[in-house]
């Protein structure tokens, strides 16, 4: 196939950027293994850590003697409530505005060494919960737009801690990725009729090329698009503006598939996979969004080992983003390994 072969760039539909792929690269043989396996175990708690139960954090709030999740606001919250009166107006082309914002934070366990790949599907569909309950009560305030939920892993992304662990950063505004996804989800549905997620969905399901896993509820994909090596996509199979559309069963699928992909990702290097995810769903300004498909999105940085990751810069910092492995040949990769975690296995 042509672009098997051949530079051509790919359109985001979620976003409308570009992405230049260069297959031609790639040429070069699989080479295996490049690293023994990571076994480094952490321990199941650690006195040290400001996120294991009872332990105190750095504002000096001690935690609970917590079993399940636990959330708290941020000690060093980025955005804050109740923001004063009186901020000046725009000068010209130097336009600023308040931004008021609550920060979250989120332990999925009371164990330190447990990742969502290790968590087990139960552990995990109890974080699907409270996502649901903050993104309702978060999404419930005046002075809050829109309920960013994400995670940061591994030191390589700057996560300061390995206790499984996600964050919220609720903002007045729409931020500026799902505000795109926002008004191409729009643009969509006006034009054609029908939603942009659903139609690619039912794309992806039926060619079978970039599909990693799913199941009754779920489909992960490497997208067409995608810009990070391993990047992939949750997608639920019905349509739903918001997490808070979905039923037990379905909170219960998406745990699942979190936890299968997670397994496959630790599995890739055979080491505690780094990424950033987040999930972007419809803002709550109160609105019907009938445009918005809501998904979760993993960018993880690792190209060929634990060790080497794939750097945005030169070009892709200054022109538009690029990469070698196509979509296609990431997504067999994906869908070759195994969903034993190779901590577990033999
Ligand atoms: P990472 O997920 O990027 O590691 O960030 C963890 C968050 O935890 C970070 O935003 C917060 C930091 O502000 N934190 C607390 O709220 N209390 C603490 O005692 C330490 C870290
Ligand atoms: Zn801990």
């Amino acid at each position: 196939m042509y672009f098997d072969d051949h530079p051509h760039r790919r359109l985001n539909q979620l976003t409308g950027e570009w992405i230049l792929v260069s297959p031609h690269r790639t040429k070069r043989p699989w080479q295996g293994r490049q690293e023994a396996p990571d076994r480094g175990e952490l321990p199941g708690y650690d006195p040290q850590c400001y996120l294991c139960p009872g332990n105190e954090r750095a504002g000096g709030a001690v935690n609970p003697d917590y079993d399940g999740t636990f959330v708290f606001t941020n000690d060093f919250a980025a955005l804050l409530p109740d923001l004063p009166e009186g901020a000046p107006e725009s000068d010209g082309l130097l336009v600023a505005e308040p931004e008021p914002g609550v920060c979250r934070v989120i332990c999925y366990s009371p164990r330190h060494d447990l990742s969502m790949a290790r968590l087990g599907v139960d552990r995990a569909a109890d974080v699907v919960g409270v996502w649901c309950e903050e993104f309702a009560a978060l999404g419930a305030r005046e002075d809050v737009g829109f309920v960013q939920i994400f995670e940061n892993r591994g030191a390589i992304m700057g996560c300061s801690n390995p206790h499984p662990h996600g964050q919220i950063w609720a903002t007045g505004a729409v931020p500026m990725y799902p505000a795109l996804e926002d008004e191409r989800q729009r643009g969509h549905l006006d034009e054609r009729g029908e939603c942009l997620l659903c139609r690619y969905l039912a794309q992806e399901l039926a060619s079978g090329e970039r599909l990693v896993l799913e199941n009754d509820s779920f489909a992960v994909v490497v997208p067409f698009w995608a810009t990070w090596p391993f990047e992939t996509m949750i997608l639920p199979k019905a349509h739903m503006p918001s997490i808070l559309d979905m039923d037990e069963g379905t909170r219960r699928d998406l745990a699942e598939a979190m936890v299968r992909l997670n397994v496959r990702y630790d599995n890739l290097f055979e080491t505690s996979f780094p990424f950033s995810m987040g999930i972007h769903q419809q803002p709550t300004d109160g609105k019907d969004h009938p445009h918005w498909h809501f998904h979760l999105h993993y960018y993880p940085p690792l190209l060929r080992s634990r060790s080497v990751k794939k750097f945005m810069v030169g070009f892709e910092m200054l022109a538009m983003p690029q990469r070698d492995l196509t979509p296609e040949a990431a997504a067999l990769r994906l869908r070759e390994l195994s969903e034993v975690h190779y901590m577990e296995g033999a």
